[in-house]
């Protein structure tokens, strides 16, 4: 937030200011007068097609990439790959399949962990799932689960797939 500060209102163009001659106004006021107060962050991520959902914002990827990178795409936005709290929002994921979700067990097999750093409580793993089956270590939602609501699957973190980022209002 840029620092508020009281200028001087310059009222020489008659009729074209809001403020009588020798006001002292905040910078914030004129700001906002303007208009410009509403162009917020998650205004500007609404228009670009980001998906709120409160306390979060999210983008669902057109590319597919490997894990890796489409974690750094979500982080070169300011944002970061999902990380699925609770069953609402795991509710949210539902209409999305084959994408990449915050989690991994890279750096400590059998251990896994979600991109902010949470550790894993509440899971939904599909039946059999998460299996290592060819060294998988990076969770995205399987097309193929019969139980949308028990859809991880561990795969290969070089895989392609469509990613969604998450961030914070
Ligand atoms: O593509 C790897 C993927 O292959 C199967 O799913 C289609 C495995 N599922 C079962 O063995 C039930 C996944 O575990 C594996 O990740
Ligand atoms: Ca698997």
């Amino acid at each position: 937030m840029a620092e508020d500060i009281l200028v001087d209102v310059d009222n020489s163009e008659e009729g074209r200011s809001y403020w009588d001659q020798g006001d002292k106004i905040s910078t914030s006021k004129i700001f906002n007068k303007m208009g410009i107060g509403r162009h917020s962050k998650k205004d500007s991520r609404l228009a670009d097609g980001w998906i709120a959902r409160k306390p979060s914002l999210y983008k669902v990827s057109s590319e597919k990439r490997s894990w890796q990178e489409s974690r750094d795409s979500c982080l070169n936005m300011g944002a970061d790959l999902i990380v699925v709290n609770d069953i609402e929002e795991q509710k949210f994921l539902l209409p999305y399949k084959n994408v990449w979700i915050g989690l991994s067990d890279t750096d400590n097999e059998g251990v896994w962990k979600w991109v902010d750093g949470t550790p894993l409580t509440i899971k939904y793993w599909a039946p059999g799932e998460p299996n290592n089956a060819g060294n998988e270590d990076c969770a995205e939602i399987s097309s193929k689960a019969a139980n949308p609501m028990k859809a991880w699957n561990d795969v290969p973190c070089y895989s392609s797939f469509q990613y969604i980022c998450e961030d914070h209002f």
